[in-house]
């Protein structure tokens, strides 16, 4: 009986040293330790011995098992591990659904209006966030002390130039690449600039701290109000369709002369007055001119022989318009409730 005990030991180690499958393990675990298997059989046959034998063979059937059931144990564990149970794919399980992403309603329209203009021959172009003083106002005509810097209160670093001043702030509008865009490609010029801007507001449903803006510029000969008009056009009719009118009302703009608020008829009540435009049947949302001839010679260009156009668009705006959204800080709240809409 020792001898079959030694027998089934050397057995069961030789066969569960070469398996390198879970379902042989098994086979291996039912052959051997289960309780019809070998082992169990072979103590079955204990009760037929002497007193003594029982004893000293009892033992040994014992201490061959718990041997045996931790090696299985051992090599079931190492071979799970190695062949990745949890790893094993079952090509019948349903798959699991990957969520697609989208784009942001404010890309949405940016998109669009990057496709209408492209399509017109401007270029898109970039520009710093963090801008100079010299760029986001006195380049444009709003000298240091200037009242219409009361207007675009902003976030300064907290750095002085030599002359003891703050140079470095977040801008407040898209138009400092105006200049820019002069200095570096010169006239004749048409470019579109989308971006972000930064003011220090008291925020409500129309007024956020960090907001975008397109900016559009044309420079060339000749170039006037009726341009500036027919460009404003395009875009309302295209964005909010071919019925849109477009109303132009004088504002100032230090950087602009002649400068105008743009309107679109409410794309909502078609010009008859409803609640988004307040009764009015207009919708104000552009503010455009002809670029004032203080701003081309801080580019680098002649008034004298050129003149340009400028508009600037309020992008969080036209999204709010387009999708009927009632509060600009939606946009920024990171709401996928509110962003998974679009
Ligand atoms: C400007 O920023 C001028 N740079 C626009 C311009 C460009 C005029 C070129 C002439 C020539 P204004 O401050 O009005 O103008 O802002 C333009 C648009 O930006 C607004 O009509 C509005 O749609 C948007 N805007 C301004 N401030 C905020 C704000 N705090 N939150 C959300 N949108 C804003």
């Amino acid at each position: 009986m020792k001898n079959k005990l030694q027998r089934i030991r050397e057995d069961f180690l030789k066969q569960l040293a070469e398996i390198k499958d879970p379902n042989f393990l098994h086979e291996l675990e039912i052959k051997y330790l289960s309780r019809k298997g070998e082992l169990s059989e072979l103590m079955g046959g204990l009760k037929d011995l002497s007193v003594d034998l029982k004893k000293e063979v009892g033992e040994l059937a014992n201490s061959v098992k718990k041997e045996l059931q931790e090696k299985f144990n051992e090599a079931s564990k190492a071979l799970n591990n190695f062949s990745g149970k949890n790893n094993v794919v079952d090509v019948t399980l349903p798959g699991t659904k990957l969520e697609r992403g989208h784009l942001n309603p404010i890309t949405l329209v940016q998109n669009e209006l990057e496709d209408i203009f492209t399509s017109l021959g401007f270029m898109i172009l970039d520009g710093p966030e963090l801008e100079s003083d010299y760029y986001n106002f006195t380049a444009l005509n709003v000298a240091p002390n200037h009242p219409a810097r009361d207007m675009q209160d902003t976030f300064y670093v907290d750095l002085k130039n030599k002359d003891g001043q703050y140079d470095l702030l977040m801008r407040t509008q898209t138009s400092p690449v105006q200049v820019r865009a002069m200095q570096k490609y010169g006239a004749p010029l048409k470019a579109l600039i989308p971006g972000r801007c930064f003011r220090n507001e008291a925020t409500d449903a129309r007024h956020e701290h960090t907001f975008y803006q397109v900016e559009g510029m044309l420079i060339g000969k000749n170039i006037n109000f009726a341009n500036l008009k027919s460009f404003l056009e395009i875009v309302g009719q295209k964005l909010f369709g071919p019925s849109t009118k477009l109303r132009m009302r004088p504002k100032f703009f230090p950087f602009v002369e002649p400068g105008n608020n743009g309107e679109y008829t409410c794309f909502l009540c078609q010009g008859k007055g409803c609640r988004v435009c307040k009764n009015t049947g207009w919708l104000e949302i552009v503010g455009a001119g002809l670029i004032h001839p203080d701003v081309l010679r801080a580019g680098g260009i002649d008034p004298e022989i050129y003149s340009g156009l400028a508009f600037g668009f309020g992008l969080n705006r036209l999204a709010m318009l387009k999708y009927n959204i009632n509060d600009v800080r939606l946009f920024n709240s990171g709401d996928l409730k509110f962003l998974e809409q679009f």
